[in-house]
Formats: structure tokens, C-alpha cells, sequence
């Protein structure tokens, strides 16, 4: 089968990596790229050898035949041009965070499914493979039945030097970076019944919360900790690592920094170092995240070519955005609340978007 011919709007910061992912990507290429910044569009195509380029997202798509869409964008043009590339009934691809309200991610979910293309959320912290193992140990029963977990990301890493948007908004790290963390618990642990949260501004030269302390009631029995911060001063800054805590009925897991893996199980103790590879074009201290780019694209192209749903498809981060939502209203009625994904499925709703209140 030919590769699949990808458009790509938006390319900023963040692009460069998926451009690298998608050039790795076996059955698929990006053939167009689109931005509004003519300086963006020179830099990102040269450096990547595309010379089909865009300033407006409709011309892209009136222009090219395409089999999917890429958007890296912020999150502010997200709805629209989901709106749009899903009206061209073309499978389509979102970063995070996916929308600016819950309201708009339903709707974006609703138009991809009226226009029945596939619509992935590109959550990719769950496609780090030191996490993955550790999903694998935990589905292997190798530590019983997990009653206890922690997920925790705390960093002083400068994040607002390449990324200058993150130190002006309101709601920041929860929005930004909980929604990756809050993604992982989900995948380790299952869905959330309630939570309580609470968040703080420690550094004064940014206008959003850059702690929060979530506590998660998952309905599985297993109780969680996500934790974040980018103003924790350590003695060895582990950005971007994401460490893990488990306990279970018959044995635990860790995933420390350094990517040490430690599990005392069923068949014995484990002590070893599970780093992600430094790609090719990847460079420390991103790689773990540059793999992870690497592995949700790679997943996409073959969801398309099975005709599969993708792991983080609309659907699903929906309930991820759920606990984003949850968690803001937690810190600031310092009340527990349920996720708003639990009240669809208690009003006998199958996708959130039937519930168009809801949220
Ligand atoms: P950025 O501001 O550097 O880049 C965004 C680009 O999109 C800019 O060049 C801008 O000109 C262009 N753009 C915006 N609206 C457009 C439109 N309507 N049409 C055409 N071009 C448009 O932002 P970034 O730091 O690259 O972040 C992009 C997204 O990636 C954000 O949502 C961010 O949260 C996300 N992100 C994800 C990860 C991850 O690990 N998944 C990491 C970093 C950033
Ligand atoms: O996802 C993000 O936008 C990034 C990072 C991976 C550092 O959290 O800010």
C-alpha cells in the first residue's frame, strides 16, 4: 500500500518533533505543511525538504489530496480547524490540550464522528515506553491487585523559554501538563469517581497555577496521587520524567528518576535501568518525550490502515479533560468533585456528546 499523505498545520516548537516522527514513520509522510507565519513556514519546510506550503489551512486542503491531518497548533485554533479538516471528511490528529472548554472538545468529537474519519488526541505521555513497561507489569498481575498509585512530574525546568505562551495563561499547569499526568493515571489505574485537588502559584513572574496536588478515587478501588510542579528546585532536575509509585496486594513498582525501574513481585525482585532511546534526532532531556511522538504516530498510521479506533481517540481524552475540568473546580471550591465523564455514563449516555449540558 502507497504511504499515507499527511498535512500538517502548524509549525512551531513543538512541530519539529513530529516532523522528525512522521519521517520515521513507516506507511506514511507529510507531503504539506501550513502556518500563518511565513517565517515558520521557510524554517520548518527547508529544514524537512517539503515544498508544498501553506499560509491558510483551507487552501492546503482545497489544494492537496490528502489522507490525513496533522494539526500542531495551540489550543485556541483547535475546534475550528478540527471543524474544518473533519468538513473535508478527512481522519485528523489534535495536539493537546484538545480544546479550550469541555463544550468545545464535545463538539469537535460530534463533527469527527457526523463526518465518520477517525479523530486521535495526540496524548502522548502514555506512549513512553518506561511507562508502558510498567503498565505491562501491572497487567501481568505480577504485583497483585494495586490499591495505591502515585504519578508525579515536579521539574524547574525553564518550559516557558521555548514554549513563551505557557507563562500568560490563566489555567497553566494543569491544562498544559496535568493533562499528561491525569492521562497516565487513567491508563494505569482506570476511571475516576472523584477527586480533590489543590494548586498553587509559587513562581510571581507567571499569571497561572504552576503546582497542583490531585487526589483521584478510581473506580476500581485503587486510590492515586498525581502530583505536578515547574518550581521544584531539585538537587537533579528531572525534567521531563514522569515517576511512578504502585503498590499492590502481593508486591510493588517503581519507576524512579533515571528511568530505574524496581519491582518487588510474585517472581522475585527487579533493579534495572529502563531508559528510552535517544532517537536519532532526538536530544536529552526531551528523547522520552521524542519517542513517545515517535510511537503515537507510528499507532496512528496503523489504526488508519486497520481501520481501528486509536487509543487516545476523541472520545477517550474527553475523559481525560474531564479530570483537567474536575481538578480546577476542586482547587477552587476545595470541595471533592466527579468528573463530568461519570455523569454522561450515569445518565446512560454512550459518547459525552449525546449530553451537550454536561461538563
Ligand atoms: P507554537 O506557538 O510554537 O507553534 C504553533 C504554530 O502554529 C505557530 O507557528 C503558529 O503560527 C501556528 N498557527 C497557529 N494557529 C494557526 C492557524 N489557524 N493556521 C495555521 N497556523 C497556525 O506552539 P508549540 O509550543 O509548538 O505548541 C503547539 C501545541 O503542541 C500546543 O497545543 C502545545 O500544548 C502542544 N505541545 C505538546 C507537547 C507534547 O508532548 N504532546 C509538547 C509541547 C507542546
Ligand atoms: O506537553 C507540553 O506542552 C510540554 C511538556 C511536554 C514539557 O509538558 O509543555
Amino acid at each position: 500500500m502507497a504511504d499515507l499523505r499527511g498535512g500538517l498545520i502548524g509549525c512551531g516548537f513543538f512541530a519539529i518533533n513530529q516532523l522528525h516522527g512522521w519521517a520515521d514513520a513507516e506507511g506514511a509522510a507529510i507531503v504539506a505543511i501550513c502556518d500563518r507565519d511565513p517565517a515558520r513556514l521557510k524554517i520548518v519546510g527547508d529544514q524537512f525538504g517539503i515544498e508544498r506550503r501553506y499560509a491558510d489551512a483551507k487552501a492546503m486542503l482545497e489544494a492537496e489530496e490528502l489522507d490525513f491531518v496533522d494539526i500542531a497548533t495551540t489550543v485556541e485554533s483547535h475546534r475550528a480547524l478540527v471543524e474544518l479538516t473533519t468538513g473535508y471528511r478527512l481522519p485528523t490528529i489534535c495536539q493537546k490540550p484538545f480544546a479550550p472548554t469541555l463544550a468545545d472538545g464535545k463538539a469537535m468529537v460530534s463533527a469527527a464522528r457526523e463526518a465518520g474519519v477517525p479523530l486521535m488526541v495526540h496524548e502522548n505521555f502514555r506512549w513512553q515506553s518506561p511507562i508502558r513497561a510498567v503498565k505491562a507489569i501491572l497487567d501481568s498481575g505480577e504485583i497483585g491487585t494495586p490499591f495505591f498509585g502515585r504519578v508525579s512530574f515536579r521539574s524547574g525546568y525553564d518550559v516557558y523559554a521555548g514554549q513563551p505562551y505557557l507563562a500568560k495563561v490563566k489555567r497553566f499547569i494543569v491544562d498544559d501538563l496535568g493533562v499528561h499526568v491525569l492521562d497516565v493515571a487513567r491508563y494505569l489505574f482506570g476511571e475516576v469517581a472523584s477527586l480533590n485537588a489543590r494548586t498553587t502559584r509559587v513562581n510571581p513572574d507567571i499569571a497561572g497555577e504552576d503546582t497542583a496536588t490531585i487526589l483521584l478515587d478510581h473506580e476500581n478501588g485503587v486510590t492515586s496521587v498525581v502530583d505536578c510542579s515547574y518550581s521544584s528546585k531539585r538537587p537533579v532536575e528531572q525534567f521531563p520524567e514522569t515517576v511512578l509509585e504502585i503498590d499492590g496486594s502481593e508486591g510493588s513498582v517503581r519507576l524512579e528518576q533515571g528511568y530505574r525501574l524496581v519491582v518487588r513481585g510474585k517472581s522475585g525482585n527487579v533493579d534495572k535501568d529502563i531508559s528510552p532511546p535517544v532517537l536519532p534526532w532526538a536530544s536529552k532531556p526531551w528523547h522520552n518525550v521524542q519517542e513517545s511522538v515517535a510511537a503515537i504516530q507510528q499507532h496512528w498510521v496503523d489504526c488508519l490502515k486497520e481501520g481501528a479506533m486509536p487509543a487516545t481517540s476523541g472520545d477517550d481524552n474527553l475523559k481525560t479533560f474531564a479530570l483537567v475540568e474536575a481538578t480546577y473546580a476542586a482547587a477552587a471550591s476545595r470541595q471533592p468533585v466527579m468528573p463530568a465523564s461519570l455523569l454522561w455514563r450515569q445518565s446512560g449516555c454512550t459518547h459525552p456528546q449525546q449530553l451537550p449540558t454536561a461538563g
